[in-house]
């Protein structure tokens, strides 16, 4: 069993989860189960990044103290992410002591091997972006991200020598031609490092809200110095060698691109300077806009928007993924943010982008196949399924999907491998049409048909296991398939044959009544 070590980005606790941070999330988790169908030794993380300026004026905010907001605001995303069926192996929480030993460790080892100092700064802060920036780079004198006012800070900090690693970095880019995905991500990440690279602040005194520095207690981590390690924390960096070891050497982050210069600049150089190897890979992921603009917690309104009407006039920058979730269904809505905008670039996200795709693929073909299946083997076959057809023609269908979906899944494009999936459903809609079992009179030909057919939703469970598992569990009890499709394993479990008949087929509601557009 390969090892196969998965992470999102943790996110900051100074508001809700909304829409862009389940984006990530549901791809990470989507991409962990097709790895365990796989047989992979799995191990999937996400969590929460809690320190910083931005938490503690949260916490203020909100009239309470930054352990009691991150206490409340972490539990949120705890409770969030077990909503929408995400099958995290840990969930890291950076005030957690287990984390502030890692970084105390990892940080300590990069001051000893000599390439930390410290100097004076002064600088232009954003506080959201918990960055620093030029006065080149401000639009209107405000912080490019934000749009909001930066402040001038100086500090005594201690400074990562950056600048130290831009060689060793291009020669493990060199080195290493998948280490940054897609392609156009990893150039970004070359021309920031080919543009020249700074020493970094990273140490802050303006606030005791973080790690201590342990050589230097006046001092604590700046945020980002502190939360990139988390990935090490969980895979057991300190603990048992071996584990650590496997574990990091199988280790795949997927970012969105707006935190591409610490994961693919910042992160390796600091490995690098610990005498640790960067992770294997790091998959950069575009936005979802509405209207052109990034949809992210800073256009949430206060307080969660309630769900239909008031969704569609509202908008969905606005509401949070579980109010979506009440209203579409958590599979509908984890389908929609794996099928809509292709990982890597981005796209839009819209309400009615989601009932249009829930009207065609979910109620149209997915829930119409099922449906049609089980009714005519209440009609034709006393409710009992037939056993397919080993020479069917759908079985090379089913096995040209099996292949491209799972060369989809290799390189991160789970929208093209739930389109392969429709196609196999597709294909088993046209048999059906072009055959019209519900017009034939019961025997050999008609089980034939049905028998295909409900071997088609067999494997299509399977692999719609990782996108929908629970649609894909409902799927297989229907058809009087013991088992649930998310412990199959591939290839084997798909491979045309499976369905043996003589079970009962549930005649249930639609699985995805259509909407109104
Ligand atoms: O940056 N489209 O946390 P964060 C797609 N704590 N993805 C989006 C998105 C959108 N509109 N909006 C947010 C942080 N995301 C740090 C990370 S990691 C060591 C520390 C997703 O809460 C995307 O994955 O601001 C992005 O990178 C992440 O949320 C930022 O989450």
């Amino acid at each position: 069993m390969p090892p196969y070590y998965l992470t999102t980005p943790i996110y900051y606790v100074n508001d809700s989860p909304h829409v862009g941070t389940a984006y990530t999330t549901v791809n990470a988790d989507a991409l962990a189960r097709w790895h365990r169908l796989l047989g992979d030794d799995v191990f999937f993380m996400t969590g929460t990044d809690e320190h910083g300026a931005k938490i503690v004026e949260a916490a203020e905010a909100n009239g309470t103290t930054p352990q009691d907001w991150t206490d409340r605001t972490a539990a949120r995303f705890v409770e969030a992410w077990d909503r929408l069926d995400i099958g995290y192996d840990d969930f890291i929480r950076t005030t957690e002591p287990r984390h502030y030993a890692v970084v105390q460790q990892f940080l300590q080892q990069i001051y000893d091997n000599g390439f930390i100092e410290l100097a004076p700064y002064t600088g232009l802060y954003c506080v959201s972006c918990e960055d620093y920036y030029t006065e080149e780079q401000l639009v209107d004198q405000k912080c490019p991200v934000h749009g909001r006012a930066v402040v001038e800070m100086q500090e005594d900090n201690y400074f990562f020598k950056l600048s130290a690693f831009e060689q060793q970095l291009l020669d493990y880019y060199e080195g290493h031609p998948d280490f940054v995905r897609p392609t156009s991500k990893r150039n970004e990440a070359l021309g920031f490092i080919r543009g020249g690279l700074k020493d970094v602040s990273i140490t802050r005194t303006s606030f005791s809200w973080g790690v201590p520095v342990p050589w230097d207690s006046r001092h604590v981590f700046y945020v980002w110095y502190d939360a990139l390690i988390n990935y090490l924390t969980v895979a057991g960096f300190g603990g048992d060698p071996d584990v650590f070891a496997s574990r990091w050497a199988a280790a795949h982050h997927l970012i969105g691109k707006d935190i591409l210069k610490f994961h693919c600049v910042w992160w390796p150089a600091m490995c690098m300077a610990a005498g640790i190897d960067p992770p294997a890979e790091i998959f950069v992921h575009g936005y979802l806009l509405m209207g052109g603009q990034k949809l992210g917690k800073t256009m949430i309104q206060s307080g969660v928007v309630g769900v239909g009407e008031e969704i569609r006039a509202l908008k969905i920058t606005e509401v949070s993924p579980l109010a979506l979730a009440d209203e579409f269904g958590v599979d509908p809505l984890r389908y929609h943010l794996l099928r809509e905008v292709p990982l890597g670039g981005d796209g839009d996200f819209s309400f009615e982008g989601i009932v249009a795709r829930f009207n065609s693929d979910l109620a149209n073909n997915l829930g119409n196949l099922v449906s049609r299946v089980a009714t005519v083997v209440h009609s034709k076959c006393g409710g009992v399924g037939p056993a397919c057809d080993p020479a069917s023609a759908l079985a090379a269908n089913a096995a040209d999907v099996l292949a491209a979906s799972s060369e989809a899944w290799g390189r991160w494009a789970p929208h093209e491998a739930l389109e392969e999936t429709w196609r196999l459903i597709g294909a088993a809609n046209a048999q059906l049409e072009s055959a019209e079992p519900w017009k034939m009179d019961p025997g050999p030909a008609v089980d034939a048909v049905l028998g295909n057919a409900l071997e088609v939703l067999r494997i299509v469970a399977i692999l719609l296991a990782p996108a929908m598992p629970s649609t894909a569990a409902e799927i297989w009890r229907r058809i009087g398939v013991a088992g649930d499709p998310v412990s199959a394993h591939l290839p084997g479990d798909a491979a045309w044959g499976g369905y043996g008949g003589g079970v009962s087929v549930v005649k249930g509601d639609p699985l995805f009544p259509r909407r109104k557009a």
